[in-house]
């Protein structure tokens, strides 16, 4: 009788229904076997207690733990997103060594680990999530936790170099190697995980692919994630949603949505659209570039700085081309419900998603959902993103060069509809064969055949 799915991931649903492609997965395959989901709680300065919170209980139990504010800041905005993040996504320059950040990430993930390991069985399948819990199961380890224990990198795997910046660089290998299975977005992250045990001579290689580290074995594999299409797809064809977007858009339409983060590559945006509008013929039809980008971790000052660059672009850039009745670029800077979300894509004539460094890049995938297959818009897509790797169809770009992106807008705007239709067929079938329901069963049936794990000396 196979043991019930626990999932550790920052991020926990609070609602009674969870809505958006990843929770959704993660609450069917919890569904399936009454298991539990533990995440931070919503709330970050919370009380700090020791224990988890129940949030929610239906067929499986949703539990979260507080972080008290000094944990928040050094944890979360320090560690994970101070020095992990810039560093998986190629911006070693924005990385913050701080000795506090590290102690406090430890600290957190051996307390998770602590509040876990008595609720885990040894035929319990642990699925963590993402660069908040790198150390989690070499910590549950230690607690004597033998149960298979997998995890999914949702951002960038970061070249081997960049891991240097860590104060102890050799601790990735040992955190990943307690896992029995690390997945990964893309074959190349794939490749840059495997050079790092490679190098490592801690580190040797099975005949069947999976990596000896010391007394552990672990498998790399990628697992490319993806949305919910049809559903995605069906929200974009909703005919009030459609009605409710009544505002003039323009005769010409790219939509660009993302988190305001340094990784996205939107000032370089704005810049080739800009460029774009400086080579277009005075009579050419007017063209708007609809830049959705929600706040996110603005205590961060590299976070602070990109707003702050953002909007001087388009507010010179409008000043420059703006007319009484148009305005180029609309910069929204707060988020907008999905269901406008996706009827924006629909409307769209183009979609930019110019990346710097991207895990994978969910954008790319909704806006191609959710076009009119007979009359699609055009994806341009940086090849920097984890979704260029599948989309080859998509108008490639790289994100560094303005020139490139800006001829790429017009491209978009003058393709005919045959290449357009041809495009989207090949985008969209890429799209359907990362589903997210494909993305999350591939990744639990693969962690499901890792062979247990050795029991490594216990300190119970
Ligand atoms: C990380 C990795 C990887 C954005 N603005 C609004 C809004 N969004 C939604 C989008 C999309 C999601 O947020 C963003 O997902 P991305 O994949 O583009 O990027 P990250 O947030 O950086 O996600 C990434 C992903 O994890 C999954 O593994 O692909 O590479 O960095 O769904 O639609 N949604 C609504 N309003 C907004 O204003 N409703």
């Amino acid at each position: 009788m196979p043991g019930k799915l626990v999932v550790v991931s920052n991020r926990i649903p609070t609602g009674a229904a969870p809505s958006g492609g990843l929770v959704v997965a993660v609450h069917d395959a919890l569904r399936g076997s009454g298991g539990l989901w533990v995440g931070a709680h919503p709330d970050p300065a919370g009380p700090g207690d020791d224990g988890l919170t129940e949030i929610a209980r239906d067929s499986y139990t949703r539990c979260a733990f507080h972080l008290t504010e000094e944990e928040y800041d050094n944890y979360y905005l320090g560690f994970a997103n101070s020095v992990l993040w810039p560093l998986c996504h190629g911006r070693t320059d924005l990385v913050e060594i701080e000795r506090r950040y590290e102690e406090t990430y430890l600290a957190v993930n051996r307390r998770v680990a602590r509040l876990l390991a008595d609720r885990i069985g040894d035929d319990d399948q642990v699925w963590v999530h993402d660069y908040h819990f790198l150390p989690l199961a070499q910590e549950l380890r230690r607690l004597g936790v033998v149960a298979r224990i997998g995890f999914f990198l949702h951002i960038p795997f970061p070249p081997l170099g960049a891991l240097s910046t860590l104060p102890t660089p050799d601790d990735f290998a040992a955190w990943l190697s307690a896992f029995d299975l690390v997945g990964l977005q893309t074959r190349g992250d794939t490749a840059r995980c495997l050079e790092m045990f490679r190098s490592d001579p801690r580190a040797e290689f099975m005949r069947d692919g999976t990596v000896k580290f010391r007394d552990r074995v672990v498998a790399v594999r990628s697992f490319p994630i993806g949305i919910e299409t049809d559903a995605f797809a069906e929200l974009a064809r909703a005919p009030e949603e459609q009605a409710a977007l009544g505002a003039d858009m323009g005769e010409k339409l790219v939509i660009g949505v993302d988190r305001l983060d340094y990784s996205k590559g939107l000032p370089n945006r704005f810049r080739a659209f800009g460029a774009f509008l400086d080579d277009r013929a005075p009579d050419a039809p007017r063209a708007s570039l609809l830049q959705i980008a929600p706040p996110t971790r603005e205590r961060v000052a590299a976070y602070r700085a990109i707003r702050t660059e953002l909007e001087e672009i388009a507010g010179r850039l409008n000043g420059a081309h703006s007319e009484l009745d148009w305005t180029p670029i609309r910069y929204i800077h707060h988020a907008v419900d999905r269901a406008v979300l996706a009827g924006l894509y629909r409307r769209a004539g183009a979609c930019l998603v110019t990346s710097l460094a991207d895990g994978m890049n969910l954008v790319a995938k909704e806006y191609v959902a959710a076009q009119d297959p007979e009359d699609p818009g055009v994806l341009i897509l940086s090849r920097f993103a984890g979704a260029a790797e599948d989309m080859t169809e998509a108008l490639l770009v790289n994100p560094y060069d303005i020139g490139e992106m800006a001829t790429a807008i017009a491209t978009a705007f003058d393709m005919p509809l045959e290449e357009r239709r041809a495009r989207h067929a090949a985008c969209l079938e890429a799209v359907r064969e990362t589903d997210v329901s494909v993305w999350a069963s591939n990744f639990l049936s693969c962690l499901s055949t890792c062979v247990p794990t050795m029991r490594m000396p216990e300190r119970r």
